[in-house]
């Protein structure tokens, strides 16, 4: 990558992929692009335009004028708030799609595409679930998002784009909060672990979801977008997580920093019924043998990273 196009760069993870693209490529070399002006560092570090994913035409047009050669799609709705509003979620996480896959193609630019957890379904194998597997998700994001790692294969196969994705699982960070996900309570504890000490949980006691730390994310991109294409079996969809909780290990987890944290329970039936039709934990072997994947923080490394960074942050 050397010039390189982000969609939905305001959000969870465009809001800190930006700068650390900034870091390797330079920041007149990253154009951020979302529906919303940026606030904060996005607004005055690098180029920025205004794009609704779903036109491709000006998708285009700005992917011509910057001469961008790689483009990063992260613009999507998360899947709590995708059951909200199933109509508007397909068509900003597939019809946006496949005008950026459009775009992407008409100027034969390299295309990444996160998929998630979210595309597997209650009939997946629920532990250490395989790379290639039944996925038949339930909810209208993890459709799109099955949808959309085999139209990126197709888009591979047919055109030759070079496409590759990531199937994140719940990301965890202390800079942008998520919205409308079902794994962002594993954020939300962090908040309310520093300004309450206590937190009640939407997710019940024993489910188990994939996560990991952010900075952990934003290295697998740049990893994958610069692998050698030689390796990659796959391309699209790689499985990658680096650790597996329920709620009460990363309650156990806070308490090592924080031993009068309490977690108690008000469960939510639609982000519990969504939570328990995801795998508890994935198998990453195809990550790390294709292009190299090695998370390095686990579970404790990053609550002590978050709750430092977020007591700066809120005091
Ligand atoms: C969500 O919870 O919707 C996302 C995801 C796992 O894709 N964080």
């Amino acid at each position: 990558m050397k010039r390189i196009l982000v969609t939905g760069a305001g959000g969870q993870i465009g809001s800190e992929l930006v700068p650390y693209l900034w870091g390797i490529y330079g920041a007149s070399n990253v154009l951020a692009t979302d529906v919303k002006a940026p606030e904060g560092p996005l607004a005055e570090g690098g180029p920025f335009d205004l794009l609704d994913v779903r036109d491709g035409k000006r998708a285009s047009e700005l992917i011509r004028s910057f001469k961008a050669d790689s483009v990063l799609h992260l613009a999507g709705i998360l899947s709590a708030k995708g059951e909200e509003n199933p109509n508007f979620a397909w068509d900003i996480n597939v019809n946006g799609t496949v005008a950026m896959l459009e775009a992407a193609r008409e100027n034969q630019c390299a295309f990444f595409f996160p998929s998630s957890i979210a595309a597997f379904g209650p009939s997946t194998p629920r532990v250490n679930t395989p790379q290639d597997t039944i996925q038949r998700p339930t909810t209208v994001y993890g459709i799109a998002k099955a949808s959309m790692e085999m139209l990126c294969d197709y888009y591979h196969a047919k055109f030759g784009l070079d496409t590759r994705g990531l199937r994140f699982p719940g990301l965890i960070s202390y800079v942008t909060p998520p919205g409308g996900g079902t794994t962002d309570y594993a954020v939300h504890i962090y908040y309310d672990a520093i300004t309450k000490g206590s937190y009640t949980s939407f997710i019940a006691k024993g489910t188990y979801m994939d996560m990991m730390y952010m900075p952990d994310a934003l290295q697998a991109v740049v990893q994958l977008m610069e692998a050698d294409p030689s390796k990659l079996k796959h391309r699209n969809a790689f499985n990658i997580s680096a650790m597996s909780f329920d709620p009460e290990e990363i309650a156990e987890s806070i308490r090592k920093f924080i031993p009068s944290f309490r977690l108690d329970y008000q469960v939510d039936p639609l982000r519990q019924s969504i939570a328990e039709s995801w795998p508890d934990s994935l198998d990453c072997s195809a990550a790390r043998e294709e292009w190299g994947f090695n998370p390095k923080y686990g579970l404790d490394e990053m609550t002590k990273d978050m709750l430092e960074k977020l007591r700066e942050k809120l005091n």
